[in-house]
């Protein structure tokens, strides 16, 4: 038994703004938790400071599912991305105090590691083929064995650089969201052109995919996956929006593209039917999302025997702590896939300490007690919360289209 004497939230902007939580016990340990929502930070903050904590003040830290189960299904609202990312930051931090307790790391307390290491990958993006097969190329260098590819759509009136590097673009601004400018039709010509110049160019060993960001209708993701196809994509990600489930049906009539999606699924019930109908090939929630590593250790146990693999969302819109415990869970999911990653700058690293290692193309944790991660509390005092937005996007005429 180790009470809960605090629940504390920390929101710093090293750069981009992070979301941790403290919770502390009565036997002197503290574990760490992300909370971070991108562009909605204040949300999920709130909801710990104001609704969340008092609840948690004098439970048992070590009874994690409890806990979890009290706070998703006890409170009647349940699902939803600002209380599941809620959730999930309390979660974290109680696996790293659990971990702590026994002195032992995450995965260790999972059941163990079923591999060495956790294949990752990283984002190669350019303003043509050219400058994305550049892009490969330094990531190959650096030991990336598999690499996401986008392409800026250009063309007339359009505006802004979809997919492509942060400065260029999608990192969230201050301020007003930017606008961007987009279109289907030279979106779904330009993709397979990318394919085809970077499958003539690169080694074939090279494991190359894309993520659509459930920009496409049904039935233009199946005509992109059928085209892209001769390609032999790892996966093509969110072809769909989380509300079109069933659409991928649509998707697998036409095509053996293999098929991620789950960034925007925040519980288990919303993987389920993608899961079981065998619809997609690698569910890739967002443990800093989706309740943390209590739901994900769920999510993986039913995707196993539907052949479905894991490939939890890693950008760097979420902080070192939920990359470490991606890693955790990777390192004993039997059906473990692939791992998305960044490399955090400086500044976040200095207020975020510890987290995975890229060694030759996969990540790894040390055996430090919990999820192995700090925070220096008087370094993210130095970085005050900043209000910021991730781009929106428009269509040529103006109307509105999904991010
Ligand atoms: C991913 C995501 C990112 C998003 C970001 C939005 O697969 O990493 O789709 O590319 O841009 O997470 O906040
Ligand atoms: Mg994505």
């Amino acid at each position: 038994m180790a009470k809960i004497t605090d629940v504390k939230v920390v929101v710093t902007c090293p750069g981009r703004n992070y979301v941790l939580v403290k919770v502390e016990t009565d036997d002197g340990l503290y574990g760490w938790g992300d909370a971070t929502l991108n562009g909605r930070e204040l949300a999920p903050a709130t909801l710990i400071e104001e609704h969340l904590a008092p609840l948690l003040i004098g439970m048992d830290a070590d009874r994690i599912e409890d806990i979890h189960q009290y706070l998703s299904r006890g409170s009647y609202w349940r699902g939803g991305p600002i209380q599941m990312t809620a959730i999930a930051g309390i979660d974290l931090a109680l696996w790293d105090i659990k971990g702590k307790r026994a002195g032992l790391p995450v995965y260790s307390l999972l059941g163990g590691k079923s591999r060495e290491g956790a294949l990752a990958y990283s984002h190669a993006s350019g303003r043509d083929p050219q400058e994305v097969e550049d892009n490969v190329r330094k990531l190959m260098e650096r030991g990336f064995k598999v690499i996401r590819v986008q392409i800026a759509v250009s063309g007339a009136g359009l505006r802004g650089t979809y997919g492509v590097a942060v400065e260029q673009g999608l990192k969230e601004v201050e301020g007003l969201p930017k606008a961007e400018i987009w279109e289907p039709a030279p979106y779904l010509r330009a993709v397979p052109r990318l394919f085809e110049h970077l499958r003539s160019n690169l080694p074939e060993e090279i494991e190359l995919f894309h993520d659509v960001h459930e920009r496409l209708t049904p039935i233009e993701a199946a005509r992109l996956a059928r085209e892209l196809e001769p390609y032999h994509l790892f996966f093509l990600e969110d072809a769909l929006r989380p509300e079109h489930q069933e659409s991928f049906r649509l998707i697998r009539q036409h095509t053996t593209t293999p098929l991620a999606m789950g960034e925007l699924y925040f519980n288990k019930y919303e993987c389920l039917p993608v899961i079981t109908e065998q619809l997609i090939d690698f569910i890739r929630c967002d443990l800093g999302h989706c309740g943390g590593i209590s739901e994900g250790r769920k999510i993986a146990a039913i995707a196993e025997p539907f052949a479905v693999k894991t490939a939890w969302h890693g950008p760097g819109d979420i902080g070192p702590i939920v990359h470490a415990a991606n890693v955790h869970l990777d390192l004993f999911v039997p059906n473990f896939g692939v791992q998305e990653m960044v490399f955090f700058p400086d500044q976040v690293r200095e207020v975020i300490t510890g987290g995975p290692e890229f060694r030759d193309g996969y990540l790894h944790v040390s055996d430090a007690p919990g999820l192995g991660t700090d925070v220096d509390e008087a370094k993210a005092a130095q970085y005050p919360y900043r209000r910021a937005y991730l781009p929106t996007t428009r269509r040529l005429d103006g109307s509105v289209h999904d991010w």
